[in-house]
């Protein structure tokens, strides 16, 4: 569902709010691009070139997700709703943790890995197998499917993206919690908000770009940085 444009608190997520699941991060160590080149799997030329090897990557990674369940990170944001009805995140994940974990205002910046294109037809489907019965898997109508995920130098989702923007504009706190804060645009929904005058949290395990903008940053696993700064929220 996409969110009313007002709402006081806005949180923008991304891959480390779901490390805690088992989710595999993109970037730092442990993450997906220390193993694989992201120029040779999530861009459209590599998938023009070799939708096979593009498919087994995300099959892979679909397989890892169907057995993460939501952390104390998810399960905090969703809680949270019960007494900030308007609350919105914004994700970058693709995950669908956050849904998993009952949060219903939800804005897929970057799109589902549960969900499938028809190259053909354009119709969007949801596809939960796992593993995938037929690498590429293809439409009823005989077309190509691709993930539903936004890929390097593909826009955004306009009503995502229209959505995060204004609640960027309008929000009076932004949680910012486990992103790089890299990849733009998300990454410059912290800009606007501060810009706009929310005051910023940013919750991570290290510095990143917004940390110098940021009123308060926070070090520490989000499943327990999060639900520590939830209580204290709701003590004052
Ligand atoms: C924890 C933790 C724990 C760990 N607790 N924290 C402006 C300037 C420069 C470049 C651009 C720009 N505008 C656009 C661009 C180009 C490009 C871009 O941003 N490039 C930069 C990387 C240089 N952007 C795009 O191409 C976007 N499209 C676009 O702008 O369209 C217009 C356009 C068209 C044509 C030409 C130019 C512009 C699209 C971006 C799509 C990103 N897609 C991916 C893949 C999605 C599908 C999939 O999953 O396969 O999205 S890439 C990947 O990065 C994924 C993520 O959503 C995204 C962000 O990653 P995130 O969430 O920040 O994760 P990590 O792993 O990087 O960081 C984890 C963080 O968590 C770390 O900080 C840890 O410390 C922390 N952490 N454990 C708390 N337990
Ligand atoms: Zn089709």
């Amino acid at each position: 569902m996409l969110p009313s444009s007002d709402s006081p608190v806005v949180v923008l997520t991304g891959a480390g709010v779901s490390a805690e699941s088992g989710v595999p991060t993109f970037r730092g160590a442990e993450g997906l691009w220390r193993s694989y080149r992201p120029e040779e799997l999530a861009t459209w030329r590599a998938f023009q070139r070799d939708p096979a090897l593009v498919w087994e990557w995300y099959d892979w990674r679909r397989q890892i997700i169907a057995d993460c369940r939501p952390n104390r990170a998810h399960e905090t944001l969703a809680a949270m709703e019960h007494q900030l009805p308007d609350l919105v995140i914004l994700t970058q994940n693709v995950d669908g943790l956050h849904q998993k974990a009952g949060s219903s205002r939800v804005v897929e910046l970057h799109g589902s890995i549960w969900h499938v294109r028809c190259l053909d037809c354009q119709k969007v489907e949801e596809l939960l197998q796992v593993p995938m019965s037929q690498i590429p898997p293809r439409c009823g109508c005989g077309g190509l499917l691709r993930p539903d995920v936004v890929w390097f130098g593909e826009n955004l989702p306009v009503q995502a993206l229209d959505a995060a923007t204004s609640a960027a504009w309008s929000c009076q706190l932004m949680l910012v919690i486990g992103t790089a804060a890299v990849v733009h645009p998300a990454a410059t929904l912290p800009i606007i908000a501060k810009q706009a005058g929310a005051r910023l949290v940013e919750m991570n395990l290290t510095d990143t770009p917004i940390t110098p903008i940021a009123d308060l940053a926070l070090r520490g696993p989000a499943g327990h940085v999060l639900p520590r700064w939830w209580s204290e929220y709701l003590a004052v």
